[in-house]
């Protein structure tokens, strides 16, 4: 007889469980094998590995950035979409931040998420098929669209939504142009090799607020210190229709946005179908499905 034991997936990256910060080596490729051919360059790959992202100009075009850009003027408008919990506003105005899930919520940006411009790519990455672990737009509306706080997106997701490695990749597609002075993505370029294990507890229904202003798994200013220090800042500006694509473990943020000009983005998270989130590693429950999806179908094949 067999004992059929759940045993926990052993935790690769500690964090929000002791009382001091600590820097922890990455254990896992950047780009990992299994996909060869895909439409990023080896060039473009070893610049991905050593930095932890890569952009590319105007994979979108303008006529498809117009129709994104229509959608998220729907989605912002649309008064019953705005008390559902997928949609959150600015901290400090009722202006809309964020909505999740929008791969869900709108036909438009279905097709975005199996595109094989995006899926290919991510796929060239991962090593494997690929599926939606999170998307959402940010509109980072002008006068006004609240900063983003440094912080690691796998910390995040590996603590709360449960994803065991850092097999993950985000896609962010710029609908309106990146200035340095509009809150641009910042990212610290050779970070995502890094793990900064943060202090502090994930209380419950933590997503309620950090989604808006996040505090608990955002690292220590010593941290951050050192990272900028050995790294450097990048200020990833940039034209509507450009997309930037980064490691879930790279250190990014962006500042506030008092210009007139929005940073509205689209951003998309591939995660390895051999990467599928298992318990929460630092939270008592996990997140809901529009932030940490528990589908693994995969996206982009359907052919
Ligand atoms: O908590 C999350 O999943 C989200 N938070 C941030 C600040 N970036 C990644 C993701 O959208
Ligand atoms: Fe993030």
């Amino acid at each position: 007889m067999t004992l059929q034991m759940d045993l926990p997936t052993a935790d690769e990256y500690p964090t929000r469980k002791a009382l001091e910060p600590s820097l922890l080596y990455r254990r896992d490729p950047v780009v990992w094998p299994g996909v060869d051919e895909g439409p990023f360059s080896a060039e473009e790959l070893s610049g991905y590995d050593r930095r932890g992202y890569t952009q590319v100009q105007q994979m979108v075009t303008p006529q498809e950035v117009e129709t994104y850009r229509a959608e998220l003027r729907r989605l912002s408008t649309d008064t019953e979409l705005r008390e559902d919990e997928r949609v959150v506003v600015e901290p400090t105005s009722d202006e809309v931040r964020s909505v999740f899930e929008v791969h869900k919520i709108s036909d438009v940006f279905a097709r975005l998420v199996n595109d094989p411009r995006l899926v290919e790519r991510a796929r060239q990455i991962l090593g494997t098929d690929v599926y939606v672990h999170q998307s959402r737009v940010n509109y980072k509306p002008g006068f006004g669209g609240g900063s983003f706080y440094w912080h690691s997106d796998f910390e995040t997701w590996h603590a709360e939504d449960g994803m065991p490695r850092m097999r993950a990749v985000s896609f962010s597609v710029a609908l309106t142009d990146n200035y340095t002075h509009n809150g641009a993505l910042m990212i610290m370029p050779g970070s995502h090799k890094t793990f900064v294990s943060c202090v502090g507890q994930t209380p419950d229904d933590h997503y309620k607020s950090s989604l808006k202003s996040q505090h608990v798994g955002t690292p220590d200013q010593a941290s951050l210190t050192l990272l900028a220090e050995r790294h450097g800042i990048d200020v990833l500006t940039g034209s509507a229709g450009d997309v930037t694509v980064f490691d879930s473990n790279c250190m990014h943020g962006s500042g506030g946005n008092i210009t007139p000009y929005p940073r509205s983005n689209v951003f998309i998270v591939f995660n390895s179908v051999e990467n599928a989130p298992s318990k929460p590693f630092s939270a008592n429950s996990p997140r809901p499905e529009f932030l940490g999806a528990t589908d693994t179908t995969p996206v982009g094949r359907q052919s």
